[in-house]
């Protein structure tokens, strides 16, 4: 028993997994099944999602709740991200899903105004999902596919996490807000340091945040590598939920005084100042003061963190009167078109207008290099979750990750500046109840049965591929490090994003930014293995991290360890992942070598352990898995679509 689960003394974790468990016992590490209330798709994942879907031969979704929002992609350069638009409108219609439009907002800034509902399940196909346990959800991303069969009813499995308690007590200084919360999480934890956990805060410190402040922390829990992270729900929860015009959706929600926690800390918010995440990793975190002084050339406000109301607000007030500093280019992004029409209504729209800030339609955009891309050799303070070296679209790019406290006192004075020198902070005040716009977000006809999906050429079916083969004889295409991001396999911006829903054509771009010969060498070879490091597959939920490397023949990635969303994609794909049981062999495999792992079926089927052979360097090896028998069958399968067909034939 886990020390969660100790003396009847229940953390909230546990209580919201526990309503909701299907199968398996609470053990951390054991695989649970769990039921989903709510799913989330966003375009770039949800192209995919809505072809698997279609697979699983259901005429409608059996969740409480399914929305598929369209906020990554809205730059419509050709007929191809259009297309998308319409296949995953027509596909909300025909299997009962509520449409967010193009342009309606960030996904997980809509889904807190308008869905989020505490002591929900949420599964999303965005690693970001998390965003929910602001509102005390137990929100999860996920690969697509899982996304697909949660909403087909089935539940989701997931190994049972440890549960880090954060005890919060204090409040916070006038210009530290809760992005300094989670960078001195990620500044004390790192971008591994949340991996097999879900992190829950508690104590007196929380009745300070906002739902919107909590719901920034909870978002960039995925940064720490957490599995998700809740909050209680409390009176601040209500007085959120009373201003959507939705206080039927609350209930009071927390863990058990003097629950137990698998794992601790504690933050006394008082003693919190500016801190500032420098390129290009979330957890690169110094303080502002630190950092002063650094000329910068844009600043962005927006993202599914920090682009609520409030913040908005604040951005007004603070630049009112004023000009952005002639060589910033200031950048706005409202969270969604409920932010900017009350934004509108309660006149900050002209005050933002007025100080020079490019107002910019409601999505993802330059936080995933669709747009906004910073010159060359200049430096870039965005509120956004990640800074990964390129993401921003500019190859050498020199992106910091800050509040928008500390972005707009940059925006100012051209500089990284702390925002505690800008005087008294101004008050913000939010109204009782906001403005809700309606004509972006399309409730599901009752029977979709007679609605006819839209497929343009750009979307591709999935292929079915081959089962495990017996041995593995290939060669180490690439041996990376620790820290491998899913922007790294598979790039995202304007060049590939478009070629989501076409597996064959966005293969291409497999490891592109890493080594441009990946995929050439790959479909030369026939197949091939990868070799990574600490971490691997960090970051995005996109499957497409899974699915190119299959396409395009890799049989299995060797890693020292593995981040958990993309770990689970390549089951789900099919790709073998292991691990080193000597972390050591990492440093000698190199790029080339021979690896043989031969009776595969029956060692994956006999235990953890899988015995294999550097032929190049005629050593032997032994690798690892931690997968479950019913994994262990998926992959035997050659993936769970495999699986799943198999299953239902029987
Ligand atoms: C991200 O922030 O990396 C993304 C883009 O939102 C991804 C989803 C994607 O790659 O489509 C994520 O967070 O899962
Ligand atoms: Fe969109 Fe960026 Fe949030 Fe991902 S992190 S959902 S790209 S705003």
């Amino acid at each position: 028993m886990s020390q969660s689960e100790s003396v009847g003394k229940s953390t909230l974790t546990h209580k919201l997994l526990r309503a909701h468990l299907v199968s398996g016992e609470l053990e951390p590490g054991a695989e649970i099944g769990i039921r989903i209330d709510h799913t989330l798709t966003q375009d770039a994942t949800g192209t995919m999602v809505y072809l698997e879907f279609a697979q699983l031969g259901l005429d409608r979704v059996r969740t409480e709740l399914s929305v598929s929002y369209v906020d990554h992609n809205l730059l419509q350069t050709d007929f191809r991200n259009a297309d998308d638009h319409r296949f995953l409108q027509s596909s909300a219609a025909r299997y009962g899903v509520w449409f967010s439009r193009p342009g309606n907002g960030v996904c997980h800034q809509v889904h807190l105004e308008r869905f989020g509902a505490p002591g929900k399940t949420m599964l999303g196909s965005d690693s970001h999902t998390p965003t929910g346990g602001g509102l005390g959800m137990l929100a999860i991303g996920a690969g697509g596919l899982e996304v697909a069969l949660a909403m087909a009813g089935e539940p989701f499995h997931l190994k049972a996490p440890q549960v880090f308690g954060v005890k919060l007590t204090g409040e916070l200084l006038p210009w530290v807000s809760a992005k300094d919360v989670i960078l001195e999480m990620l500044r004390r934890h790192s971008v591994k340091g949340g991996v097999g956990k879900v992190i829950e805060y508690y104590g007196p410190g929380v009745a300070a945040l906002s739902v919107p402040d909590r719901a920034v922390i909870a978002n960039m829990g995925a940064e720490l590598g957490a599995t998700s992270t809740v909050w209680p729900s409390d009176e601040r929860t209500r007085e959120f939920l009373r201003r959507q015009g939705r206080e039927d959706a609350w209930t009071a929600l927390a863990a058990d005084l003097g629950a137990q926690y698998d794992q601790h800390d504690e933050i006394d918010l008082a003693q919190l100042e500016p801190l500032i995440a420098m390129p290009s990793m979330p957890d690169k975190v110094v303080t502002v003061r630190q950092a002063a002084g650094t000329k910068v050339h844009q600043v962005l406000i927006g993202s599914c963190a920090n682009s609520g109301l409030a913040e908005m607000l604040l951005a007004a007030e603070v630049l009112n009167g004023k000009h952005g500093h002639p060589e910033v280019s200031l950048e706005i992004n409202p969270g969604s078109r409920q932010v900017e029409l009350n934004l509108a209504e309660l006149g900050a729209l002209a005050k933002l207008v007025a100080a020079g800030a490019r107002l910019h339609q409601c999505g993802c955009l330059g936080c995933i290099g669709m747009g906004q891309a910073p010159a060359s050799g200049t430096v870039s303070l965005r509120t956004f979750p990640r800074n990964f070296a390129g993401r921003s679209g500019t190859v050498d790019d020199s992106v910091y990750l800050c509040s928008p406290q500390t972005a707009l006192a940059a925006a100012l004075a051209g500089e990284i500046r702390d925002p505690r020198e800008l005087g008294e902070m101004p008050r913000v005040k939010l109204p009782k109840r906001e403005l809700l716009p309606s004509a972006q977000l399309i409730e599901p006809p009752a029977e979709g049965t007679s609605v006819q999906v839209v497929k343009g050429p750009n979307i591709v079916d999935l292929p079915q591929f081959a089962q495990l083969p017996e041995l593995i004889d290939a060669a180490v295409m690439l041996k990376l490090g620790d820290d491998v991001t899913t922007d790294q396999i598979i790039p995202a911006g304007n060049l590939v994003l478009p070629l989501r829903s076409n597996l064959p054509a966005i293969s291409e771009y497999t490891f592109s930014k890493v080594d441009h010969t990946f995929a050439e060498r790959m479909k030369k070879a026939g197949s091939g293995l990868i070799v990574g490091g600490l971490n691997y597959g960090q970051g995005s939920s996109r499957e497409h991290a899974a699915l190119t490397v299959r396409y395009l023949g890799v049989a299995a990635v060797i890693a020292r360890s593995f981040a958990r969303i993309h770990w689970q994609n390549l089951v789900n794909f099919g790709v073998l992942p292991l691990t080193f049981t000597n972390p050591e062999d990492h440093g000698r495999i190199e790029s080339g070598d021979r690896i043989e792992i031969s009776d595969l079926r029956d060692q994956l089927k006999a235990g953890s352990s899988i015995s294999a052979r550097n032929a190049s360097q005629r050593l032997s090896l032994t690798l690892e898995h931690s997968l479950s028998t019913r994994q262990v069958q998926m992959l035997l399968d050659g993936g769970l679509l495999n699986y799943l067909r198999k299953q239902k034939a029987q």
